[in-house]
């Protein structure tokens, strides 16, 4: 299903927006539209305060990945640029492709050249003079904007050598993935890049330390690099006053399904989950709600007072993931759902460990056989279901099969799927 064109995405309004305030504003073509907008201000105070002063700054903002982990972005930047190798790189992980998501999409199509100034920030704070911008094979739009970006941006000398007479070098090259979800796992994208199979490898040793090609690398998502620009514009102080004392500065929510206005939505942190659903206009006769894409859980109707941040979901026994907010009304059947969950995850097993890879399979079989029996003596696989469940997620190598079950186990726990 294609998400909705950058320009056509609904807001609560511009007023306070941060990441989206240039998307359907800006000609993401033009450079000089970029600049009229404020582009290219962080990079000139990330050069002004020199690397150790980004990643303080960035420290200080209190700024976690947005990919799902929330791991801070300063710990990881200082890690990898205080590693004594002399070859340092920058992964930005644009395989966006958990189900549901699409808020970097809109980031990417809408305001190429804030990634492009974002991931040249990141590079010269971590030390690396090549960054690799791995994007989702499904993006065709994404890359045709990136391309031009990174073309005009090194025509203008913003890439490349000598970057405003600064005497930092670096560039870009974008590379594409081919439809593999496990492409989006931190080190199966750097096997990828390599031109191995897309299979994870063990942590540790952590990408800070032995990334990309065994160098040190810092790999963030594209909402968490682009977050970096309004850490440098604003400073810290101001952007870690947005949001919550633990979950900080602005966040995109993906929100589809049974809404009247579907989109990419930008929050401060800790506004609450039904407020989210009621600027979307969820409709009558809310079943279930997903939270977290599949990868995430359930959450029902009666606990929409859920805040929007890290802490708050975890509290809650939830997710947050990267965003992703799936309204499901009355009329989705839920075994079926859950089994469209399961099937995409055994199809997405990499088949390196054995718990994920027969165990997204044995789930799967056990979905269908209650299916079949329509709820009528559906014990004996619920217990089979928690059991290969259990073992995926405490012993599968990545994150795949560790969340693999996440959205059947709420489903039975929270919404008594099966009773
Ligand atoms: C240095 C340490 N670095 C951890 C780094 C690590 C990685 C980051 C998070 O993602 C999430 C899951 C779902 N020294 C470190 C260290 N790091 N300890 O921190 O690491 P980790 O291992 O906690 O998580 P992860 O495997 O990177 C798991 C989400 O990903 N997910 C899918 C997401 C999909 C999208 C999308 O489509 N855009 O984001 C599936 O599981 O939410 O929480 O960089 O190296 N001691
Ligand atoms: Fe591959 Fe699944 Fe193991 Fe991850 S958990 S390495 S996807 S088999």
């Amino acid at each position: 299903v294609e998400p909705p064109a950058a320009a056509a995405v609904p807001q609560a309004g511009r007023d306070g927006l941060v990441l989206l305030s240039r998307v359907g504003v800006v000609d993401p073509s033009s450079l000089d539209d970029y600049r009229a907008h404020g582009g290219y201000t962080a990079l000139r105070r990330a050069f002004a305060i020199g690397a150790a002063g980004v990643i303080r700054e960035v420290t200080e903002s209190g700024l976690v990945g947005r990919g799902g982990a929330a791991f801070p972005t300063g710990r990881k930047w200082q890690a990898t640029a205080s590693q004594p190798d002399r070859t340092h790189y920058l992964v930005c992980n644009a395989d966006e492709s958990e189900p549901g998501t699409f808020k970097d999409r809109v980031l990417m199509e809408g305001d190429p050249y804030a990634l492009v100034e974002a991931m040249t920030v990141a590079g010269f704070a971590v030390g690396a003079r090549q960054g690799y911008l791995y994007l989702r094979g499904e993006y065709p739009r994404a890359l045709a904007r990136l391309e031009h970006a990174l073309g005009q941006a090194r025509a203008r000398g913003l890439l490349g050598d000598d970057i405003l007479g600064q005497g930092y070098s670096f560039d870009i090259e974008i590379r594409r993935g081919a439809g593999a979800y496990i492409c989006g796992e931190e080190t199966a994208l750097f096997n990828s890049i390599e031109g191995h199979r897309g299979e994870p490898r063990s942590k540790p040793p952590f990408p800070v330390e032995k990334g990309l090609f065994g160098r040190p690398t810092a790999e963030n998502n594209v909402e968490t690099l682009v977050n970096v620009l309004p850490v440098l514009t604003m400073g810290a102080q101001a952007y870690a006053a947005v949001g919550t004392g633990a979950s900080t500065g602005p966040k995109l929510f993906c929100v589809s399904g049974s809404v009247d206005r579907p989109g990419v939505y930008e929050l401060p942190f800790g506004a609450t989950l039904g407020e989210l659903l009621e600027l979307a206009g969820v409709r009558e006769g809310l079943r279930a709600v997903l939270l977290g894409g599949a990868a995430g859980g359930f959450v029902r109707p009666d606990e929409l007072d859920i805040p929007l941040t890290f802490e708050g979901t975890r509290e809650a026994g939830a997710t947050l993931g990267s965003g992703v907010v799936l309204a499901f009304d009355g009329t989705v059947p839920l075994p079926r759902l859950l089994l469209r969950i399961a099937e995409f995850f055994r199809d997405e097993s990499c088949g390196q460990c054995v718990p994920c890879r027969v165990g997204t399979v044995r789930q799967e079989e056990a979905l269908h056989r209650i299916a079949e029996r329509r709820g009528a003596a559906a014990e004996p696989d619920i217990a089979l279901l928690r059991e290969v469940g259990r073992t995926m997620k405490d012993a599968s190598i990545c994150g795949l099969g560790q969340t693999a079950w996440n959205a059947v186990e709420s489903a039975i726990d929270r919404l008594g799927a099966y009773e």
